[in-house]
């Protein structure tokens, strides 16, 4: 065995000059990657199974005997050098990234957040709310009933003749029969319409139980009308007391109550002699003005006074309608537009601002 077979024998130096010039293009394309996806095409081009590195290894066995093992370990040494440089520009690469994601547009997550615009309730209902709390701690409770009526309990059973103005297709909204559900349809040759006050709440609750009733009836009721004071929809509280021996005083007696809790304890009121087909007698009720006291004021048109409820003795018709007996009851009755009241409170002087639904005028309250 001769020293000359195990000694390998020196590259030939083209072959020495070719496998630098193929590190240094592969170092090349390495460095010319700027980001993740360049240097991974860069590590296919050449340590990649067909890379210009691997594919050093397939010449090995072409080669002279002599000159196999120098090759192979100039081969290896080269990529593992190219390995080694793979792998710091790939760090340098990923600390680069990773610096710019830290220098660009900050994120201070020490401001305070954004708050939601919270609404409010609407003047009106917050009118409604109160004087319905006020009539509460007076023991009344509060009775619902549908907007869509019936003639009967709208008009016939509160004494309003068939020939009352009020009943006149020109004042009220009348329903088309069929336009209502099966069951109401089932209720033949009657009349709907949208109520026109709450006082057939009121019947409802009279016909559904024996006395005594205490209640107020709140809600929205349907005029057909529209000018400067009135609007086709509008808010009424009703109220209605029967009972035995109930007078005139304690209407007299509730209503002054009322007011006082709702426009303060200084607030006198009046009552004026009216007419309302459903209660004998009658009253209007005005209140000392709440912008001058009595005194004459542009609010109260120099009167001293503004006309806040109509309000009577519940009407013997009225009772009879109901199966109530009207020698055994008496109760008063009473009714309050609730706009009218809120545009009081308010100092508002148009009663079509609180249905224009302008967020200018409803942020006011
Ligand atoms: C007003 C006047 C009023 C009533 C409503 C009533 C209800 C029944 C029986 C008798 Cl069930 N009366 N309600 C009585 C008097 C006046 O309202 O100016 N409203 C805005």
């Amino acid at each position: 065995m001769s020293k000359q077979e195990n000694s390998p024998a020196a590259l030939p130096d083209e072959v020495v000059q070719e496998l630098d010039a193929i590190a240094q293009s592969a170092t090349h394309a390495i460095d010319e990657a700027q980001d993740a996806s360049a240097l991974e095409a860069a590590r296919v081009l050449t340590l990649g199974m067909k890379g210009s590195v691997t594919r050093l290894f397939e010449r090995i066995p072409t080669l002279d005997k002599s000159l196999r093992r120098a090759f192979g370990q100039r081969a290896n040494a080269l990529r593992a050098q190219i390995e080694a440089h793979h792998a710091a520009r790939k760090s340098a690469l990923e600390r680069e990234a990773l610096e710019r994601e830290l220098s660009g547009p900050k994120i201070d997550v020490t401001l305070p957040g954004r708050r939601a615009a919270l609404g409010h309730r609407h003047p009106v209902s917050r009118t409604l709310d109160d004087i319905a709390a006020i009539f509460l701690k007076l023991g009344f409770d509060i009775a619902e009933g549908p907007e869509v009526e019936l003639d009967d309990y709208n008009f016939e059973a509160l004494n309003i003749p068939a020939d009352h103005p009020a009943r006149d297709m020109q004042d009220t909204f009348w329903i088309a029969p069929q336009s209502l559900g099966a069951d109401e349809a089932a209720l033949a040759g009657k009349t709907a319409i949208l109520r026109t006050h709450t006082s057939p709440v009121q019947i409802r609750t009279m016909l559904s139980q024996p006395p005594p009733v205490r209640i107020i009836a709140p809600g929205k009721v349907y005029r057909c009308d529209s000018d400067v004071t009135h609007t086709p929809m509008f808010h009424q509280v009703e109220g209605l007391l029967v009972d035995r021996g109930v007078t005139f005083a304690e209407l007299k007696g509730t209503l002054d109550a009322f007011v006082q809790a709702l426009f303060g304890s200084a607030t006198r009121t009046r009552f004026r002699p009216s007419y309302f087909p459903f209660t004998e007698p009658s009253a209007e009720i005005d209140i000392s003005c709440v912008h001058c006291g009595g005194a004459g004021c542009r609010i109260c048109k120099q009167t001293g006074w503004l006309e806040i409820l109509g309000a009577g003795m519940v009407h013997p018709n009225v009772f009879r309608a109901v199966n109530y007996d009207p020698g055994e009851v008496s109760g008063f009755a009473f009714g309050l537009g609730v706009e009218r009241i809120a545009m009081l409170r308010y100092g508002v002087d148009d009663l079509r601002s609180f249905f224009e639904n302008d967020a200018r005028f409803l942020e006011q309250f």
